[in-house]
């Protein structure tokens, strides 16, 4: 086989009615292009959103030449592989139709031969406008809408959330956004791998390896097989097909369970006449079991993964498109983020309905890192059609995805939609919709999973409880939960507290980005959250008052807009933290944890925790620590509550304090806490020694406060909670009896130390004389994504953290740069 890549090809593109061309980038898109050429501005930038719109109602036209010889013509066949069109496109070779598209997850071969000429040939590949396709088909589905504003994203196969989200602008694109190659063959084309594993109990995994070939082949050796660990050879078989046995096999674990072990499969296809072996096809996958597992329990039914055997409770978040034009994204870009979700003790991500398949890239990474993938198919919210042709287009997308990805070892589960089923059941009572909906998703989806993975499990929806039941009640019972009742209700942060659910999908809270990734979209003459710029990088109707409301509910009336934007992030992080850690208390009950979201497609206010700069808000900080393998947890039951007149109520009394505990290895540790009076006196204390064990979350004790709490006062007091093993602190926290904002924090006297600086590392040491709340600090130029921030400083005591910089700086300038603030700094 031999490849031409195309994407080195000289490209260009021009809305369709000019003359002009201009060059382009191909993988690319059309927004990205005409940024380049200088034809619009930055469309992340102020307001320029709404002045791109009418990209959208263009085609837009991208060509190139390439030359064949006749040696390549002399092949049996010579394919166009296009793996991405966005997305209504038209394909012509020397002014001829060689094909045509309308579904940007389809990758696409046309044969060639009957219009290549030798010497140099004409590409044209014509988008039309997505716009006007919805315009003209399928008028009769008019769905409910949630987040497109033009409404009837729904009708085409396209990435939905360029349409608009509710962190997403609306850039609806086109382009070749995937790879576009010619291949040239003879006799028979190498199609795919099928992997099958069979674990034994005495270690030892059989794989059954069977290449799949578009002409079925003879008899005879018709392919070599090679089986590498580590760079060495462990197997090389010939035959059609091969049984390989691996003793001792390395197993890939999840990231926190042990080393996501990766083994690579090569496979040459040796032809029958000639003996070449042109054709190859290579797998890197993981020696592993994984099972979504549901069984009858004593609560309803377990919702778990279970990997290698071993019930895991999954840390960790929702993954979104990670660029409005992912057409350009890099290896490097999708490393960014993903390590930083390692970092921060995940262990699973969800790609979510609304975005794309992911590139090779992000599955290659997660399975390096060992994050495990619950992976969407790409339907969110909204109805869809059910007409035979939008069917038939989704068939061949979903066998394509499945076969895509069906050997990654970080596949966890394939999932139907996007809570289509949650958002539509008053819609979904219709017999003509329902039937549609089970047509797609009870029926194709899962057909098409069972019959070219056979592995994985699949889940119509999420949420989904087995049935259409989406009562509180049935998720505490059975199934995965998406509980918005703090944020889109406006509930209390103490309500993740009140259910006890089985897996936790989505959970949530906005905050605003900071004042650094602000700047690179909002010119300082715009900085007002409210003025238009801003609102226009807030795309949630209800945003900016669901942020002020929780922001008021928890802390005091901010200095300055740079100290709100602070608050609202601790309040991110302290809602997230209160979701998670009841989660986690609650396992095994609850068997999983995955907050809505991780990162961010542009920047925008937003539920992520990490920056669309890739910045970590407060709350990766702190997931970090609520993430923990080893970790202390602090329930407080009761709450303050205003009644009539405003005045203060309060039933908290007690503090019980949790380990929760899911390292495999058992370890003994102890569990310290201390009561403080803001003063500085130690009111209560103690410490018991805890055994630590894989999948155990323990209530260890229970502190009655009353006493204190009536001769100190609540305001003025703090309970410091921690968790060694080994001498060392593996988990603590603070715990207020009251709202932070009556906490009688007061100002103190920081000082900061350099203790090494060796030119990209150096330690930093902070001691305060007061105890500070959510102490963050910030050097310019310099990235800290390594280092710990937003942890409380206890008075007298010293705080090292690790600092990592792009460029090498000066012990001096690390003592100028540097600016810091705790919690009592954002209002005094
Ligand atoms: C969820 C998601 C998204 C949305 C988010 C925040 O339910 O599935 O559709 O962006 O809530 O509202």
């Amino acid at each position: 086989m031999q490849v031409i890549s195309l994407t080195q090809a000289k490209w260009q593109f021009r809305e369709a009615t000019e003359k002009a061309w201009l060059p382009a980038q191909v993988p690319g898109c059309v927004h990205q292009d005409l940024l380049r050429n200088g034809k619009i501005q930055d469309p992340f930038w102020s307001v320029n959103e709404t002045q791109l719109q009418w990209i959208e109602e263009c085609d837009w036209e991208y060509r190139t030449t390439f030359s064949v010889t006749d040696k390549i013509l002399e092949q049996d066949e010579v394919e166009l592989v296009a793996d991405g069109l966005d997305t209504v496109a038209v394909v012509k070779l020397n002014g001829r139709v060689v094909g045509q598209t309308e579904n940007m997850f389809v990758a696409h071969r046309w044969s060639m031969r009957p219009f290549l000429k030798s010497g140099q040939n004409k590409l044209e590949i014509r988008f039309c406008s997505a716009r006007k396709y919805i315009d003209t088909h399928r008028l009769a589905h008019r769905p409910r809408e949630f987040n497109d504003p033009v409404g009837r994203c729904q009708v085409i196969r396209k990435q939905q959330c360029q349409f608009g989200w509710d962190w997403g602008p609306r850039f609806v694109t086109a382009g070749i956004w995937r790879d576009i190659r010619l291949e040239v063959w003879s006799e028979n084309r190498l199609v795919d791998l099928r992997i099958e594993q069979h674990h034994a109990t005495d270690g030892s995994v059989s794989l059954e390896i069977e290449p799949e070939t578009l002409f079925p082949i003879g008899e005879g050796a018709a392919f070599s097989f090679e089986i590498s660990y580590d760079g060495m050879i462990l197997e090389k078989v010939l035959g059609s097909r091969a049984s390989v046995r691996i003793e001792n096999a390395h197993l890939w674990w999840p990231h926190g369970h042990g080393d996501p072990c990766l083994y690579d499969v090569a496979v040459e296809m040796i032809e029958a006449d000639s003996g070449n072996r042109t054709q190859k096809l290579h797998r890197r996958i993981g020696l592993r079991t994984i099972v979504l597992d549901r069984h009858a329990d004593r609560w309803g039914e377990s919702f778990q993964f279970v990997v290698n055997g071993r019930p895991l409770f999954a840390k960790g978040a929702n993954w979104i498109p990670a660029h409005s034009f992912v057409a350009d994204l890099s290896r490097e870009d999708y490393q960014r983020d993903l390590s930083s979700a390692v970092r921060a003790n995940m262990n699973m991500v969800r790609v979510w309905g609304g975005g794309i398949y992911e590139s090779e890239d992000f599955y290659d990474l997660c399975d390096e890192l060992g994050l495990l993938v619950w992976q969407d198919f790409m339907f969110a919210c909204s109805l869809y059609p059910g007409d035979e042709p939008f069917l038939s287009s989704v068939q061949v997308e979903a066998e394509q995805q499945v076969r895509r990805l069906r050997h990654r070892a970080c596949l966890a589960l394939w999932c139907g939609n996007n809570e289509i089923e949650q958002l539509n059941s008053d819609l979904l009572q219709d017999v003509n919709r329902r039937a549609d909906y089970n047509a797609l998703f009870h029926r194709l989806l899962p057909d098409v999973v069972t019959r070219l993975d056979g592995v994985t499990n699949y889940w119509p929806s999420s949420q989904y409880r087995g049935d259409g039941d989406n009562t509180h009640q049935a998720g505490e019972q059975r199934g995965d939960t998406h509980f918005w009742d703090v944020w889109h209700a406006r509930k209390p942060v103490k309500d993740y507290e009140k259910y006890s659910f089985r897996f936790v999908a989505e959970f949530g809270m906005q905050s605003y980005v900071t004042p650094q990734t602000q700047r690179t979209f909002c010119d300082p003459a715009d900085n007002n959250i409210f003025g238009p710029t801003m609102e226009n990088h807030q795309k949630n109707r209800a945003g900016n008052q669901i942020i002020l409301d929780y922001v008021s509910r928890l802390y005091r009336f901010p200095k300055n807009q740079d100290a709100l934007i602070y608050l609202s992030q601790l309040n991110q992080a302290c809602c997230m933290q209160t979701g998670v850690e009841h989660y986690r208390r609650l396992m095994p009950r609850c068997m999983g944890a995955l907050y809505w979201q991780l990162n961010d497609c542009w920047p925008v206010a937003s539920w992520s925790s990490i920056e669309f700069t890739g910045r970590w808000k407060a709350v990766h900080h702190i997931a970090r620590r609520f993430f923990s393998p080893c970790l202390v947890s602090a329930y407080v039951p009761g709450e303050e509550a205003p009644i009539i007149g405003n005045y203060r109520r309060t039933t908290v009394r007690h503090v019980e304090i949790y380990t929760v505990y899911d390292a495999p290895k058992p370890a003994t540790g102890l569990l310290r806490w201390d009561v403080f009076h803001l003063d500085g006196r130690i009111v209560l204390c103690g410490s018991k020694k805890v055994r630590l064990r894989y999948g155990e979350s323990i209530r260890q004790t229970k502190l009655d406060l009353a006493k204190p709490m009536a001769t100190y006062g609540r305001d003025n007091m703090y309970v410091r909670i921690a968790l060694d093993v080994e001498g060392n602190c593996e988990s603590e926290e603070t715990v207020f009896l009251s709202p932070p904002r009556f906490v009688a924090l007061g100002k103190g006297k920081t000082t900061v130390k350099v203790l090494s600086n060796d030119k990209d590392k150096a330690v930093l040491r902070f001691s305060s004389d007061v105890f500070q709340h959510r102490f963050s600090f910030e050097i310019p130029g310099v990235r800290y994504c390594e280092s710990d921030n937003y942890f409380d400083l206890y008075p007298g005591e010293k705080k090292d953290v690790i600092i990592e910089f792009v460029k090498p700086i000066t012990t001096a300038r690390i003592l100028k740069g540097i600016k810091y603030m705790s919690l009592v700094d954002s209002y005094q």
